[in-house]
């Protein structure tokens, strides 16, 4: 970490030749060019009083669609290996929607940065639903559809960003879109997000792609206490948030009888969903810090957790937090992934750290350099330990429109000034790219 200055005391550790070294963007919250593609189920979302925190939306967010190229050069001259962005299924569906992909996996290439597009980054086209079963089989169709068109150019694949998140927040307790409060009566919105996936594994490589993989968020789940109530909590939010997409998709099995929930022929689907894969996706930010269910709401990190739920999350008390009120933990990171290699063993395939990144304001985030630099420590330690990490991606190139936080949380290397989408690099830039040339 950093020192008192915030300056970090010593250069990163040397990583492993070829580690991919990257950052990362989704379609909805940087693209703007709303009325160039179909409305997705955030449009609707974003409109209703109350849900974004400046009462703003996405539809203009950063103008990546009209200035890419300014964004491309950043890339570029920020020195990173590789760009993960998502595809917006809404704007394949608009007429010459994927056209603008296609430029912009030609330029990405053209300035040495390889394409890492993710195909599902919670921008439902408005007029599907992830309670309906057939919502996988039009993913296929789709993510066939962008494979054949940019499957010569892309270097890895990611199917799904982070279903647990849409899942929890945007159908189990409304707070995301489309806004849905269903709490456990959400698990088909996650079996359909899985199965979404294997569908698009089988159809990614029916189309000749290789190097797939997927974005699941997760972080160690840390008891609130000893006590028995605690200790069972943190095991129900474990397997929530770590288990429920990890173990079908790397084991083949739901855990702890929640396959007895899922709709259909389930044990058909998970010969889909465990479909093998070629790298594993983590994002993490922060550990959860877990106690016994209590009578009234909760409110931890921006969310408004119901009572009701087989556990309450307490705040993570003794370390710095970020402007979301985030603890910063990178030692989070090791134990995540030497607990990930030690519960997955040899079902776990090589893992791509594919988004990690922190919420700060200023020009001169020497907080941002230090999150990073602590974050790239943990990461090799975890190397050290043995865990098979080839790549790291920072969250995020550009600060954006953070969902239901609107514009108030900035995550960039570059700052934007919305009102005239102007780009600055911040210190943190200035960082990552003497970072990564420092590993050359
Ligand atoms: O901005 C989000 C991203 O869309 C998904 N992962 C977490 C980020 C920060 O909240």
């Amino acid at each position: 970490m950093a020192t008192d200055a915030g300056v970090p005391p010593s250069p990163l550790p040397r990583f492993p030749d070829g580690f991919l070294w990257g950052v990362s963007t989704s379609a909805h919250q940087i693209e703007g060019a709303a009325d160039e593609r179909e409305p997705s189920v955030w449009d609707a979302f974003a409109a209703g009083p109350g849900r974004i925190r400046d009462g703003s939306t996405a539809a203009v967010a950063c103008d990546h669609v009209h200035r890419h190229r300014e964004d491309v050069a950043l890339l570029a001259g920020l020195g990173v290996d590789a760009y993960r962005f998502s595809v917006s299924w809404p704007r394949v569906l608009a007429p010459g929607g994927l056209d603008f992909y296609d430029r912009l996996v030609d330029d990405l290439c053209a300035a040495g940065v390889r394409p890492v597009p993710t195909l599902f980054h919670w921008d439902l086209p408005a007029r599907l639903d992830w309670r309906e079963r057939d919502t996988a089989a039009r993913f296929a169709a789709y993510v066939t559809t962008v494979a054949e068109r940019l499957g010569d150019r892309v270097h890895k694949w990611i199917t799904l960003n982070e279903p647990a998140e849409h899942t929890l927040l945007g159908h189990a307790l409304g707070v995301h879109a489309p806004g849905e409060r269903l709490l456990f009566d959400a698990l088909p919105v996650a079996h359909h997000q899985l199965l979404a996936h294997g569908l698009a594994v089988r159809a990614l490589r029916a189309a000749g792609a290789r190097d797939i993989g997927i974005a699941n968020s997760h972080g160690p789940t840390w008891a609130a206490s000893r006590a028995e109530t605690d200790m069972a909590a943190a095991d129900s939010y474990d397997i929530l948030l770590n288990r429920l997409f990890a173990d079908p998709l790397l084991l083949r099995r739901y855990p702890s009888g929640l396959g007895e929930l899922m709709p259909g022929d389930v044990a058909a689907d998970l010969e889909i969903i465990a479909e093998p894969l070629d790298w594993y996706g983590i994002n993490y930010y922060a550990p959860a810090r877990v106690g016994a269910p209590q009578d009234a709401e909760t409110e931890i990190g921006g969310v408004r957790v119901p009572a009701g739920l087989p556990f309450t999350l307490r705040e993570i008390e003794g370390y710095p937090v970020t402007d979301f009120g985030w603890p910063v933990v990178p030692e989070g990171l090791t134990e995540l992934l030497t607990g990930f290699r030690d519960r997955y063993g040899d079902r776990l395939p090589p893992v791509v750290v594919t988004e990690n990144g922190c919420a700060y304001e200023g020009l001169d985030d020497q907080d941002r350099i230090a999150y990073l630099d602590g974050h790239l420590r943990a990461l090799h330690r975890a190397l050290t330990a043995g865990v098979d990490v080839r790549g790291y991606f920072v969250w995020s190139l550009l600060d954006n429109w953070e969902w239901a936080e609107g514009y108030t949380r900035r995550f960039g290397l570059v700052h934007v000034d919305y009102a005239t989408q102007r780009r600055t690099p911040k210190a943190s830039y200035e960082w990552f790219k003497e970072a990564l040339r420092a590993q050359r």
